[in-house]
């Protein structure tokens, strides 16, 4: 079914009818008037508990939303993705990350062929590796223990299972540890290698396409950097890399064992794969039980997701307010405050997802969009972020929409840490909400400073409870994001799964590295290009 024109649609002109009305109220007076409004607008699923009831909605609001999903078929959409079909239309692929974590194993067909007997070879062999490694089946050229992986990948090969590696700390298994390169900066790869034992250093090669230049060029590195350890013998190198890719041509070539390589496939897109052989090395820092669990985490999200009716769904509700944010009260950015230190990585995590997803233009029929798509994704733990930008979140002149994600038990229970960390969470979605009006501000403070303490409130947030952060409840959580972002690309009649802008940024550097290399003068470009080409050839080269 094609996508009808979105601000056609009956429930669009309806929700902006109904936004002149719900733009002049304020959260505080909602609550005034509704006693049960936490009752009426938090979920709970399993380990976590969604209180959207600081958002600025009523009933109404939410009746029309959930309109505009049924009016954009987003029923249908949903069972497209979970049935094969190929939603990503530019680039003819199946959208099947929910079949990496389908532990009710019932058959997921692509083209007319079951893709769970494929999954389940993938994790039987991460199962036998990972094991192999922790028991020292295998091991590193000189007969030591490994103790140290790294993983060399970049964008959705890195910030998936760096941000769940990092997340999962509490669950790294005795003498292992996990490093992640990325950057082409050889900083990144010469201060991780500093630290390293060559000898018990396993090394994963994790890219789809087995070409990005940044992950080749640090893996070539890190080869070159073993060779010199291990007196230039090349048989090491299969003892120590292995590689996580779509591309067993490319894989062949740089030297890797095809027995060492872990498959996934073209319909995993990146910044959705970490649930599959990207994972590995969060298997081997958890062990694979765990990662398992994390698997089942989302797949219960899944099941949620397919299953529940939109009014009680929480990545469509959260997609919705989204879309009342950005749509209406055109709302630029979202903010995603992790009130837990492991949990440092989710922004930068959520913003390439969310970002790279549904920073589109057009829709899949490739029309220009007259409406806005995905917002600004950014953010930073709590509480630091409260002693830094929160002060535009409360004072400035735009209304940012804000997600606070906190465990209530911590992993580290120490003292008062985790109580005083509750409190600030919660104090801050409270003061955001209500604000301080001038009667409230101090009666001793001057006139002149009166407007300075004075904070509007009114600014909507989201609160994500999660009973404490396992393996289990991180899938979940992940998953509710996946799907909220999914939500919101059906609406807006986008494809959330090509990424055409990242595949310039991998094809404009070429042609200027081989420039900054030549003598001869800069090839085509605008006159500053060439400036800046011929300045660093002068100064630096
Ligand atoms: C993810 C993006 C992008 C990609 C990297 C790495 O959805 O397409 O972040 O993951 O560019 O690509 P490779 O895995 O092919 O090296």
């Amino acid at each position: 079914m094609s996508t009808p024109q979105l601000t056609t649609l009956p429930a669009w002109g309806k929700l902006q009818d109904h936004y002149q009305q719900v733009k002049k109220l304020h959260l505080r007076d909602l609550f005034d008037q509704e006693s049960d409004r936490f009752d009426r607008y938090s979920l709970q699923f399993n380990e976590l508990l969604l209180d959207y009831s600081k958002n600025r909605i009523t009933d109404e609001t939410l009746k029309l939303l959930t309109t505009l999903a049924s009016e954009s078929h987003l029923d249908d959409a949903i069972r497209k993705m979970f049935t094969g079909e190929k939603i990503n239309t530019t680039e003819q692929r199946a959208v099947l990350h929910v079949a990496l974590r389908n532990r009710s194993n019932t058959p997921v067909m692509v083209e007319g062929n079951d893709v769970m007997p494929g999954i389940n070879a993938v994790l039987e062999q991460m199962q036998n590796f990972t094991e192999a490694v922790h028991d020292g089946t295998l091991r590193g050229f000189s007969g030591k223990k490994f103790t140290d992986i790294v993983n060399i990948g970049i964008g959705g090969s890195d910030l998936g299972p760096h941000m769940v590696t990092t997340a999962l700390r509490p669950y790294w298994i005795e003498g292992m540890h996990a490093h992640f390169v990325s950057n082409v900066d050889g900083s990144d790869m010469m201060e991780t290698l500093n630290k390293l034992n060559p000898e018990t250093t396993l090394f994963i090669i994790a890219s789809k396409t087995f070409t990005t230049r940044e992950t080749m060029t640090n893996a070539h590195t890190a080869r070159q950097w073993l060779l010199d350890h291990c007196g230039n013998n090349e048989g090491v190198i299969k003892h120590h890399f292995v590689a996580v890719s779509t591309n067993t041509a490319a894989v062949k070539a740089f030297g890797i064992d095809t027995d060492n390589m872990f498959e996934f496939w073209d319909w995993v897109g990146g910044r959705y794969s970490l649930w599959s052989a990207i994972g590995l090395p969060i298997a081997l820092t958890i062990g694979m039980e765990n990662f398992k669990q994390l698997l089942n985490g989302a797949h219960e999200m899944d099941l949620h997701f397919r299953e529940t009716p939109f009014e009680n769904n929480l990545p469509v509700l959260m997609a919705l307010i989204g879309i009342w944010y950005r749509n209406f009260f055109a709302a630029t950015s979202q903010v995603i405050l992790p009130y837990d230190h492991t949990l440092r990585l989710l922004p930068a995590y959520l913003q390439q997802a969310d970002m790279e997803s549904n920073g589109k233009r057009v829709t899949i029929a490739g029309e220009y969009l007259d409406y806005d798509s995905g917002p600004v994704i950014w953010g930073q733990p709590g509480t630091n972020g409260q002693h830094a930008f929160y002060q535009l979140i409360h004072q400035g002149t735009q209304m940012i929409p804000a997600d606070f994600i906190i465990p209530l038990e911590s992993h580290n229970p120490i003292g008062e840490h985790h109580t005083i960390l509750l409190a600030n969470c919660l104090a801050q979605t409270e003061a955001l909400m209500k604000g301080k009006t001038a009667a409230e501000v101090a009666q001793d403070t001057p006139d002149s400073l009166v407007a300075h303490k004075v904070f509007p409130g009114n600014k909507p947030t989201n609160t994500i409870l999660i009973n404490k952060l396992t393996p289990q409840s991180l899938g979940s959580l992940i998953a509710l994001y996946e799907h909220k972002i999914f939500v919101q690309g059906v609406i807006w009649g986008i494809n959330s799964f090509d990424q055409w802008g990242v595949e310039l940024g991998k094809q404009l550097a070429g042609v200027i590295e081989k420039e900054l290399e030549s003598d001869t003068p800069a090839g085509k470009h605008d006159n500053s290009t060439t400036g800046l080409i011929d300045y660093c050839r002068q100064h630096l080269l």
